[in-house]
């Protein structure tokens, strides 16, 4: 028996029906995978960690070698900052997945990755923290902070550091790393200087792009253009890619002492007595001095475990020649220079100083070149930037900075922290809801408007980065009031009514001095919650949907117009929006619409359940993209019934394609032939996906009626309140 050649027992569904909508991203870490249970907080466990303490722990710890995997110069602060690097640079700003929130770099398919060859050992080194720190400490805080204070140890001014990731305990498959079965794949993906949505890595399995240029092609300025778009892909500018790149690679060398083909398979496909560890070389003692992680082999500066300018002085200062590494692998050797360079291991030796091709990058591109001759003349410039990318990179996906802890949170407070003014007035109590959602109702707003508007609002939240939602009321702003899926033409006319009840009401509240006021923001929320309790009157249950008033109106100032720009969605089930295919621009991908659905359903951490009954209840609420009639299966919308599921399992109704990308259906009445509905792939998937049918069952029985109201009610208080941070 051996572990590559072992064959699998049985065969699973998706090995049958690779092609069948994969509902898993809806089911991850659900309370039984956590191993601390349902009552585990991991934000009320770090409030009594000694940070200072672990600071220390790790202090010594980076300087303490270990026989079984030695570290260079005596120091592993430079591995440190690679795998906290790794841990959080693989986040890309289009979903906002894929960074180091949730330590899934622990897991497949991030730990086989070729880019992160030795990264397996790093995260053992940091265990021994791990397990003195038990539940106060995920690795997910672990690594970000291992990196962290490895900088601040070799000599950089640091600029913060906050705790609050909690670590998951199986594999992350939300993200769409990209479709290639073979790692390194390769140029492929990078065509023509475009990257498809949401990719930022160039080629499978990398973090961002080819060391050696692109596609293995030592080409500076090939390499150049693959760095723009991926830093880019993470939300970097081209300062901050200087600053990340010359930063990090001030640090540490590359591993490549032998040839690769000593080289063992991966964590998950090594054998088992390697208790979890991959890519054993069988090169001399494989470690130390003879260790393969990338194949190539190089050591920047001169002063590897300490912060400065060397490496952008070298940069300059030399010329390059191309040569192989041990592993024949294209890097550069800089020609005229002296042996300056230190050996990790043997303090006799002296080497030349080298680079990678993606290194050259920085010199050959123009425009890194300007930065980057600035950054050698201001130094502290340098440093600066340096320490804020490099917050920035470890702390993006980690929301506002109300979900920042610790001692270390540094005061200022950052664009991508999609920062709110602060509230300075008094809440409204329940007398004045109820009044306002009467005005609301009365306002001239139909239920459609009403709540397609705070869906729009509240469902641009997205887990994954804890960026959007409706707090800040960022949709009456540019540019997410032109998002084509917000309806900008409407819009213009809809705020108007909202901000002429804000108005009266705060006069009002002025003129009796109580200190009350409410915000868009706010209103545009009770408007959805107002005309869903509205809708479910009609359909004869008086529910309360509940409301938490609080949130505040963002001012330009306070928006991160790149971002948002960037982010504007070309498909949402939920509001049965589709851009037009014919109209997708470089870079879009095209997959289907239903396969959208559930990626947004992932990032609103909605279950099956709840996406079914949500868009069960949209549908009928008339809350469709520009209120077309797909998919509103009833003949009395703005009535909370679940008609939309009676109708999509009714035998009576047979569908049939009506469009050539088959987006659109339309139901004909079997014994009449007349035409009943319109509706697109991502309502007919209610019928089709036997899973999603099995839930639909449920709202269709005549027992559902009462049920799939009660639901409704309760995911859509979920997706409404999923940025209320202040209420945690
Ligand atoms: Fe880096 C290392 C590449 C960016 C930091 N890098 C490294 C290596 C390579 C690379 C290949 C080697 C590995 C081995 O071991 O062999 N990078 C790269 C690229 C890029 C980068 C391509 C893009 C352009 N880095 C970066 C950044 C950072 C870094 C951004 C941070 C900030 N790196 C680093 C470090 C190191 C490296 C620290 C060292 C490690 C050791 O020493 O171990």
């Amino acid at each position: 028996m051996n572990e590559e050649t072992i064959k699998p027992r049985k065969r699973w569904i998706t090995d049958w029906w690779p092609n069948k909508l994969n509902l898993k991203v809806l089911r991850q870490n659900c309370e039984t995978s956590n191993p601390y249970g349902r009552d585990y907080d991991y934000i009320s466990e770090i409030k009594s960690l000694d940070v200072d303490a672990v600071i220390r722990d790790l202090k010594e710890l980076m300087k303490t070698p270990q026989d079984w995997w030695p570290a260079d110069f005596g120091h592993y602060g430079p591995l440190f900052i690679r795998l906290s690097w790794h841990s959080a640079g693989s986040y890309r700003i289009h979903d906002g997945r894929g960074g180091a929130r949730n330590g899934s770099i622990r897991f497949s398919p991030r730990i086989n990755w070729p880019d992160n060859i030795g990264l397996d050992k790093a995260i053992r080194l940091l265990w021994p923290l791990k397990k003195k720190y038990g539940k106060k400490l995920s690795w997910a805080d672990l690594i970000i902070l291992a990196g962290t204070v490895a900088l601040e140890d070799m000599g950089v001014e640091i600029a913060g550091f906050s705790l609050g990731r909690e670590d998951i305990y199986e594999p992350d498959e939300s993200p769409d790393w990209g479709a290639e079965e073979q790692m390194l794949s390769g140029k492929k993906r990078f065509k023509e200087g475009t990257l498809e949505k949401p990719y930022a890595a160039t080629e499978m399995g990398l973090i961002y792009v080819n060391p050696e240029g692109p596609g293995g092609n030592p080409d500076p300025k090939g390499s150049a253009e693959e760095i723009r778009l991926a830093f880019a892909r993470m939300g970097m500018n081209d300062e901050e890619t200087v600053a990340l790149i010359a930063g990090g690679h001030a640090f540490g060398k590359c591993h490549g002492a032998g040839p690769g083909k000593h080289l063992g398979p991966d964590p998950a496909s090594s054998s088992l007595e390697q208790m979890g560890l991959g890519w054993s070389y069988g090169y001399k003692t494989g470690k130390g001095p003879h260790a393969y992680t990338s194949g190539l082999e190089v050591i920047w500066s001169s002063t590897p475990t300490k912060f400065g300018l060397q490496y952008l002085q070298f940069l300059f200062k030399y010329e390059w020649e191309l040569e192989r590494s041990p592993d024949g692998k294209h890097q550069w050797v800089a020609k005229d220079a002296p042996e300056i360079v230190p050996d990790p291991y043997d303090p006799q030796k002296r080497h030349k100083p080298r680079m990678l091709t993606a290194d050259l990058a920085l010199r050959f591109d123009p425009v890194y070149a300007q930065i980057a001759q600035r950054f050698l003349k201001n130094p502290k410039e340098f440093e600066n930037t340096f320490a804020k990318a490099w917050f920035k990179l470890t702390h993006r996906d980690m929301g506002p900075k109300s979900c920042y802890m610790g001692p270390y949170v540094p005061k200022e407070e950052f664009i991508w922290q999609d920062p709110l003014p602060p509230r300075g007035y008094e809440l409204i109590d329940a007398e004045d809801i109820k009044d306002l959602k009467k005005k609301l109702l009365e306002s001239g707003l139909s239920i459609p408007q009403l709540v397609y508007t705070a869906w729009s609002s509240a469902a641009s939240y997205r887990h994954s980065d804890r960026r959007g939602g409706a707090n800040g009321g960022r949709i009456r702003l540019h540019p997410m009031n032109q998002w084509e899926v917000n309806h900008p033409e409407h819009l213009q006319k809809i705020l108007p009514v909202y901000e002429e009840i804000q108005r009266s009401f705060n006069e009002l509240q002025e003129s009796r001095g109580t200190g009350k006021k409410v915000s868009i923001a706010d209103l545009i929320v009770l408007g959805g919650c107002a005309a869903v309790e509205e809708a479910a009157r009609r359909a004869g249950y008086n529910v309360e949907v509940p409301f938490s008033p609080g949130r505040v109106d963002a001012r330009e100032e306070h928006i991160d117009v790149e971002f948002y720009k960037e982010i504007e969605p070309f498909a949402d089930g939920f509001r049965n929006y589709f851009k037009d295919p014919t109209s997708f621009d470089e870079g879009d991908v095209y997959t289907t619409p239903e396969y959208f659905l559930v990626d947004r359903a992932q990032l609103l951490t909605l279950t099956v359940p709840e996406m079914t009954v949500l868009i069960g209840g949209l549908r009928v609420l008339g809350a469709t993209y520009r209120y077309e009639p797909h998919g509103v299966l009833t003949d009395h919308p703005g009535v909370l019934t679940n008609e939309f599921f009676v109708h999509l399992l009714d035998m009576g109704v047979e569908w049939k394609q009506a469009d050539p990308h088959r987006y659109l259906f339309r139901g004909y009445d079997r014994k009449t032939g007349s035409q009943r509905w319109t509706a697109t792939r991502a309502d007919l998937i209610f019928g089709h996906h036997e899973e999603l049918r099995a839930v639909a069952e449920v709202y269709a029985a005549d027992d559902g009626k009462e049920k799939f109201v009660l639901d409704f009610v309760e995911a859509w208080n979920k997706v409404m309140n999923l940025d209320r941070f202040d209420l945690k």
